[in-house]
């Protein structure tokens, strides 16, 4: 057991007594979430999402629901001119049966450009997205509690020495051109929040502060411009191979907060890629870091919804073929909080107690800052 999945272990057996308490009372991770004035939800595909364990989870614990795929401009516009919206209708019926808001995903991302697009002019590519864009969101206008309206945008490994990453999108869309996607969304939609959303910004390692400075840098004169973005996406996909620090992660949070923008965790998950030992060691190692994010997370009054990128370790994403590396052993990732037959691990324990034991409130006010 390394030092990490030691601390995890005893972090866990400390709260034993209170989680025996907890235990006693069946909880909704929303419920909990909304004690606090937040919101606790999940990214989910219509293949798993009205079938056990997923479909009985989601009705106990989501108060948040995202289409994982289903909105991607990929998947309505399979071929040039046709729009099929038949997934994510089913999607945003779910959350309406479940009486659960709706984050919006996403409008504008290089990987789900159809690829058609690819090879068009500048003036073609620009058409197509805008009329992409407003059909999308006029089709759920009103019901969207946050759109992500671009996503990943950043990419700081490149020789070019720009922290834009360089994609479809910034070739014939324009980087210049990035505001007037919340532009336009604002104007199809304007109760929508809207969120700018990207990855690699949580945990304490060299890439992730460059990262976070690019992210910073992007936003800024957004800012100072007022572009209608209200929302900083940090998608959450966290690796136990790396570092994280609560102070770090604060620290950027409070220059989030400074330039008027709520938080939201939008694609939360832990891959156990390099954990070793047994199942009950790699899911306590999971479960402790999930601990220490999401009690940061809790503790800052700009954070104010928390999303899971799938539901259990059979639906989820990095387990699915070519999604993600793999582990060295071949054993699939138990990156959630339920085992693949949907039952609560470690992680669940710990995320249920963080949320219980949080003592700050999302703040409400922070949301007219902009
Ligand atoms: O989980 C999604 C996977 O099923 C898709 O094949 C992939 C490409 O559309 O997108 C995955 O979700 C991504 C999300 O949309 C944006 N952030 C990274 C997520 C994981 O790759």
């Amino acid at each position: 057991m390394n030092r990490r999945e030691w601390l995890g272990a005893t972090a866990l057996s400390c709260m034993s007594w209170q989680g025996l308490a907890d235990a006693q009372a069946p909880t909704s991770l929303d419920a909990l979430a909304r004690a606090s004035g937040r919101r606790f939800g999940f990214a989910v595909s219509p293949a798993y999402a009205d079938k056990a364990p997923v479909a009985g989870l989601l009705r106990q614990h989501a108060g948040v629901i995202t289409a994982e795929n289903a909105m991607k401009w990929r998947h309505i516009q399979t071929v040039f001119g046709g729009r099929d919206y038949t997934d994510a209708d089913k999607v945003m019926a779910l959350a309406a049966s479940l009486k659960a808001d709706f984050r919006g995903h996403t409008l504008a991302w290089h990987q789900s450009t159809p690829a058609y697009l690819s090879v068009v002019s500048s003036e073609q590519f620009i058409r197509a997205q805008t009329a992409h864009l407003q059909a999308l969101v006029s089709r759920y206008q009103g019901r969207i509690h946050t759109w992500d309206v671009l996503n990943e945008a950043i990419e700081v490994n490149q020789s070019m020495g720009s922290s834009l990453r360089d994609s479809v999108l910034s070739k014939l869309w324009g980087v210049e051109r990035y505001p007037a996607l919340f532009e336009l969304a604002r104007a199809a939609d304007p109760q929508a929040k809207l969120a700018y959303s990207d990855y690699g910004m949580e945990q304490d390692e060299p890439w992730c502060e460059r990262r976070r400075r690019a992210v910073l840098l992007l936003l800024e004169p957004w800012v100072k411009r007022m572009v209608p973005v209200d929302v900083m996406g940090l998608q959450a996909h966290l690796d136990l191979s790396h570092r994280f620090s609560a102070t770090k992660l604060l620290a950027f949070f409070d220059e989030l907060q400074a330039f008027g923008l709520t938080i939201q965790i939008t694609e939360l998950d832990v891959r156990d890629s390099t954990s070793t030992g047994s199942l009950a060691e790699r899911d306590s190692a999971v479960a402790a870091l999930y601990q220490d994010f999401v009690d940061a997370c809790l503790s800052h009054p700009a954070v104010e919804m928390m999303v899971l990128w799938n539901v259990t370790d059979a639906d989820t994403w990095i387990n699915r073929w070519g999604q993600g590396p793999r582990r060295a052993d071949g054993q699939p990732m138990r990156p959630t909080l339920f085992d693949e037959q949907g039952q609560p691990k470690r992680a669940f324990e710990a995320v249920a107690a963080s949320l219980r034991h949080t003592k700050v409130r999302f703040d409400k006010k922070a949301e007219n800052n902009v």
